[in-house]
C-alpha cells in the first residue's frame, strides 16, 4: 500500500475544511439560516471574557469582527492540518474529525438565539462533504506498477494534485456562490435601508421635525456636530445582518401591559413621529474615545406606544430583544418621564442604515447603548428587574446612565502645533441633563472656562472652544465638563466595566 506524505495529508485536509465551510455557507444561504461559521463565531462572541472583549475593541475597534473571522479560519485550518497529517496513517481519523466538527457546529447553530432546527443541516452537510473528500484523497490504495508510459511512482503525486485542486476549485466556486446569495439578500434589504425617508413612496404620519443645526453649534474642527451615517460608530454582536424585510417585519409590545400590540413598519410610519438630535454613546468608549456619535433620529415616541399598550402596575423594566436575540433593558421611567425615548426608523434624514438597526431600533437619551439602544428591534416587554439584558451577566451594570464627559478634538493628542494664538476645542456631553460648563487647563494650571457653542439640545453633545497662546515646549491639556444639574465630571479614572469609564480626557502636545 502506498501512502501520501503527512504534508500532503495536511494540505488535503485544509482544502477539505475550506470546502466544508463553503458548502455549509451555501446550504445556509439557500435555506436562509445562520451559516455555520457565523453561528460558531456568534457563540464565541457571547462567551468572550470581558478582558478579551475590551482588549479586542481597543486593539481593533470596529474591525474586531473581521479579526474574529480571520482567527476562526486560522484555527480551523490548523486543526484540519493536524487531522490531515494523522489521517494519512489512519484515514478514519479524518472522517471522525470532520464528523465531530459537523456535530458541534450543528449543536451550536440550533441553539443560537432566534435559530431553528434547520440550522443543523448546513454544518452537517458541509462536514459530510469535507470528510468524504478528505477520505477520498488520503485513503491508501495499491501501488500501481509503473508501466512503460508512466513516470515511476509519479501516479500518487499527480492523483493527489488533481483531486486536491478539484476540491479547492470546487470550494472557491461554492463559497463564491454562497457570497453572491448573501450579497443579494443584503442588497434586497438595503433597497429600503439607509434611503431617504420622505421620498414620497410611503404615506407618513405627521413629523415633528428637528430645526436645522445652527451654524454656531460647531467649533471643533475635527468633530462634525452631526455625525454622518457612514462615520457613525458601530457596535454590536451581530456577524451578519438579521433578516428583516420592511414588508413582513413587525415588533411586539408584551409582558406587563393591558393590551399587547404588534406593530408593523407601516404602522410606525403612519403614526405621529418626532425628529430629535440625540447623542448616543457606548459604555465601551474610553475617555477621549470615538464610540460616541450624534444624529438626528426620527421615530415614534416610546411613551405614545406604551400608552396604547397600557403599562401595568409593578412593571419596572422596558426589556427589548433584537431579531438576532440580543437583549437590553432600562427603567420604565426612562420611557415615560418626558425625555424623547423612541422607536427610531430614521437617522439623519434616511431610513436606518442596515448596520444601525434597520428597520427599527430603540434610542433612549441619557442611557448607554448596551442597556437601551436595541437595533433590529423584535420585541419590547414590560417586566421586572429579574430579567437581565445581554451584557448584565457578562459583568456590566444593569443600570447604565451615560456619564457626563468631555473630549478634546483639537489639537490632536501627540500632535505638534506652531507657537502663537490658537484654539483648543472639543465636545462635551451629558445627555438628558445638558452641558452647562466646560473647563480646560494646561500643564495643571488654573481651570479656564471655555466658550460654549450654541446649545442645540440637552440630549445632544455641545461643542466648546478656548483661545490659547501656545508657548514653545511640551504641554499637557486636560478638560472637564459640568452638566446642568451642577455635577462636574470626576477626575477619578475608572475602567470601562461595570458602568463606563470616568476621568478627564488629557492629551500631550508639542509646540514648536
Ligand atoms: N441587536 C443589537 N443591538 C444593539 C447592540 C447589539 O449588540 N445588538 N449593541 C448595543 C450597543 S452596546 C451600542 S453602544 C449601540 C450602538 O449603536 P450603533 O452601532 O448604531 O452606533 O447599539 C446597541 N444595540
Ligand atoms: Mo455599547
Amino acid at each position: 500500500m502506498k501512502q501520501i506524505s503527512r504534508l500532503a495529508g495536511a494540505v488535503a485536509a485544509v482544502v477539505s475544511a475550506f470546502l466544508a465551510l463553503a458548502v455549509g455557507s451555501l446550504v445556509a444561504a439557500i435555506t436562509d439560516v445562520v451559516s455555520p461559521l457565523n453561528a460558531v463565531g456568534g457563540e464565541f462572541i457571547d462567551h468572550t471574557p470581558r478582558w478579551l472583549h475590551d482588549w479586542a475593541i481597543e486593539q481593533f475597534g470596529t474591525n474586531d469582527k473581521a479579526v474574529l473571522k480571520l482567527g476562526m479560519w486560522v484555527t480551523i485550518f490548523v486543526f484540519a492540518a493536524v487531522l490531515g497529517a494523522l489521517a494519512v496513517r489512519r484515514p478514519w481519523i479524518g472522517a471522525v474529525g470532520f464528523g465531530v466538527f459537523g456535530l458541534v457546529g450543528a449543536f451550536v447553530a440550533v441553539n443560537r438565539p432566534a435559530s431553528s432546527a434547520g440550522a443543523a443541516i448546513p454544518p452537517l452537510i458541509g462536514a459530510a462533504v469535507g470528510g468524504a473528500v478528505l477520505y477520498f484523497i488520503v485513503r491508501p490504495r495499491p501501488i500501481e506498477i509503473p508501466g512503460e508510459s508512466r513516470v515511476p511512482l509519479g501516479w500518487d503525486r499527480r492523483r493527489f494534485l488533481v483531486s486536491t485542486s478539484v476540491a479547492l476549485g470546487g470550494a472557491v466556486v461554492v463559497s463564491t456562490s454562497a457570497k453572491a446569495i448573501e450579497n443579494r439578500r443584503t442588497a434586497e434589504l438595503t433597497k429600503s435601508a439607509g434611503k431617504p425617508l420622505d421620498a414620497g413612496t410611503v404615506p407618513s404620519g405627521p413629523v415633528d421635525t428637528a430645526p436645522p443645526v445652527p451654524a454656531g453649534a460647531e467649533v471643533d474642527p475635527n468633530t462634525p456636530f452631526v455625525t454622518p451615517n457612514d462615520d457613525f460608530y458601530r457596535i454590536d454582536t451581530a456577524l451578519s445582518f438579521p433578516r428583516a424585510s420592511p414588508d413582513s417585519w413587525s415588533f411586539d409590545i408584551e409582558g406587563m401591559v393591558d393590551s399587547p400590540q404588534t406593530i408593523s413598519y407601516a404602522d410606525l410610519l403612519g403614526m405621529p413621529q418626532v425628529e430629535r438630535m440625540i447623542t448616543i454613546c457606548c459604555v465601551s468608549n474610553e475617555v477621549g474615545g470615538k464610540l460616541v456619535g450624534n444624529a438626528v433620529w426620527r421615530g415614534v415616541l416610546l411613551r405614545d406606544l406604551l400608552d396604547i399598550a397600557g403599562i401595568q402596575d409593578g412593571a419596572e423594566q422596558v426589556f427589548s430583544t433584537s431579531l438576532d436575540g440580543w437583549t437590553s433593558g432600562f427603567p420604565v421611567e426612562a420611557a415615560i418621564d418626558g425625555r424623547d425615548s423612541m422607536v427610531a426608523i430614521g437617522m439623519n434624514g434616511t431610513s436606518l442604515p442596515l448596520e444601525h438597526g434597520f428597520p427599527a431600533r430603540l434610542i433612549v437619551p441619557g442611557l448607554y447603548g448596551y442597556v437601551s439602544a436595541t437595533k433590529w428591534l423584535s420585541k419590547i416587554e414590560l417586566t421586572t428587574w429579574d430579567r437581565e439584558g445581554y451584557w448584565v451577566p457578562r459583568g456590566w451594570s444593569q443600570q447604565g446612565p451615560i456619564k457626563t464627559q468631555s473630549r478634546i478634538g483639537f489639537p490632536r493628542s501627540r500632535s505638534s502645533i506652531t507657537p502663537g494664538p490658537t484654539k483648543i476645542a472639543g465636545v462635551a456631553w451629558a445627555q438628558n441633563k445638558g452641558v452647562a460648563k466646560v473647563e480646560v487647563r494646561v500643564d495643571e494650571g488654573p481651570w479656564l472656562v471655555a466658550d460654549l457653542a450654541t446649545d442645540v439640545s440637552d440630549d445632544a453633545w455641545r461643542q466648546w472652544v478656548l483661545d490659547w497662546d501656545a508657548t514653545p515646549g511640551d504641554h499637557v491639556i486636560e478638560v472637564q465638563a459640568t452638566d446642568k444639574t451642577g455635577y462636574t465630571q470626576t477626575a477619578e479614572r475608572t475602567a470601562l466595566a461595570p458602568d463606563g469609564a470616568s476621568g478627564h480626557h488629557t492629551i500631550k502636545i508639542k509646540v514648536k
